[in-house]
């Protein structure tokens, strides 16, 4: 398992800071945070990839939370770049933040949806109160982003918005994955940063 930890620097509006944002390799649902974000669906009724696992570890109570947001405040589905709250039923994180990231295409710039992601789902974890939270490299599965740009955008992101979640951790699934988000943070925190 690797580590790496660049603390952020103060931002100027009390009580908002920047996140630390840490780096592990492993399984999301294997974290011990107050959220975890899931790379779901506009259905919201699960999936493969890191959707299927959280679903699985989560249990039912995730689906069936899913299922009545479904019947009311989304009857056509969450749109991408958006999220919403669930509990986390049988994880130890207490909520699952399902957010739905874009498809990967050559002919259109959707970068603004991935960012949107992220700042959706600090926006969510502030409202929950969330103090820890990890999001999964999103759409850079099924989706197909390229985890180069992903992990740009991901970084960028986090590190721009304004939340009161003290600690964002990306949990990559493997060791690839974890070495471009590791140059992607350190660019980003290298000199003159
Ligand atoms: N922990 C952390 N990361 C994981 C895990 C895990 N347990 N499992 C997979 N990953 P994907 P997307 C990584 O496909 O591209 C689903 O079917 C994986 O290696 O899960 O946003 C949904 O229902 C990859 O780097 O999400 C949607 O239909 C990253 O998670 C669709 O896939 C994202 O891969 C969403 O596609």
């Amino acid at each position: 398992m690797q580590n790496l930890e660049v603390w952020g620097a103060l931002v100027w509006h009390y009580p908002w800071l920047m996140p630390k944002i840490v780096l592990v390799e492993g399984d999301i649902t294997r974290q011990s945070v107050d959220a975890i974000v899931n790379a779901a669906n506009s259905s919201l009724m699960g999936g493969g990839g890191v959707d299927g696992a959280i679903h699985r570890a989560g249990g039912r109570s995730i689906l069936t939370e899913c299922e009545n947001l479904r019947a009311s405040r989304y009857p056509d589905g969450l749109p991408t770049g958006q999220a919403v709250a669930t509990t986390g039923g049988d994880l130890e994180a207490r909520w699952v933040i399902h957010t739905v990231g874009p498809t990967y295409a050559k002919s259109e710039d959707r970068s603004h949806l991935l960012a949107s992601c992220h700042v959706e789902s600090l926006r969510v974890a502030d409202e929950l109160g969330a103090e820890t939270m990890a999001f999964p490299a999103i759409s850079t599965g099924v989706y197909r982003y390229p985890v180069e740009e992903a992990a740009d955008i991901a970084i960028t992101t986090v590190a721009e918005t304004r939340t009161t979640v003290r600690e964002v951790r990306f949990v990559l699934h493997t060791a690839g994955a974890y070495a471009v988000f590791e140059r992607a943070l350190r660019t980003r925190s290298g000199p003159g940063r």
